[in-house]
């Protein structure tokens, strides 16, 4: 079996439908990942073990995505090294802004690479993380160009009445 190189977490099962969105694009790319529920505040202690193993379980990037008080991928970034990409989800009070704002304002020195809010932002961190692997892996660099050759061909010249 292979390892997973990106973990996939998100604060609850609300947030899957959003996160799947970075998990479908890694399918798309071949890029083997793993999906967990790790709540910052539900559930500290799952975060606390995640965030200290991550480096000796082999994972190269955490995509970390949470709504409203949004502190799983902060949280996460002080517990590990691994870089973290945090997905803002979108609320329905306040829209995601109040997870965009959790999660961007870090203080210096503990770095979360902030998407934009919701599905797009999901999307983006799975290309983001595969961006990173294919630094050290020709084979994904080559695919990723593909996927991105791809998605530039399917862009119409003009526009056309619906
Ligand atoms: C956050 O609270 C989760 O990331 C989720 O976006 C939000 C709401 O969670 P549920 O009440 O839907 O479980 O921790």
């Amino acid at each position: 079996m292979t390892l997973p190189s990106v973990g996939i977490i998100m604060g609850s099962q609300s947030d899957w439908p959003t996160l799947r969105e970075a998990a479908l694009v890694l399918d798309d790319l071949g890029v083997a990942y793993e999906k967990r529920i790790v709540s910052a505040h539900r559930t500290p202690d799952r975060l606390w073990d995640y965030g200290v193993n991550a480096v000796d379980r082999g994972l190269q990037v955490i995509i970390a995505g949470a709504g409203g008080a949004a502190h799983l991928p902060g949280m996460m970034a002080s517990k590990t090294r691994v870089p973290v990409i945090g997905v803002p989800v979108q609320t329905q009070a306040l829209s995601g802004v109040d997870s965009l704002y959790s999660i961007l304002q870090m203080p210096r020195g503990y770095p979360v690479a902030t998407m934009a809010i919701g599905a797009a932002g999901a999307k983006n961190a799975g290309l983001m993380a595969a961006g990173i692997l294919a630094l050290h892996d020709a084979e994904l660099a080559a695919r990723l160009d593909a996927w991105r050759a791809a998605l530039s061909a399917s862009i119409p010249e003009e526009p056309v009445d619906e």
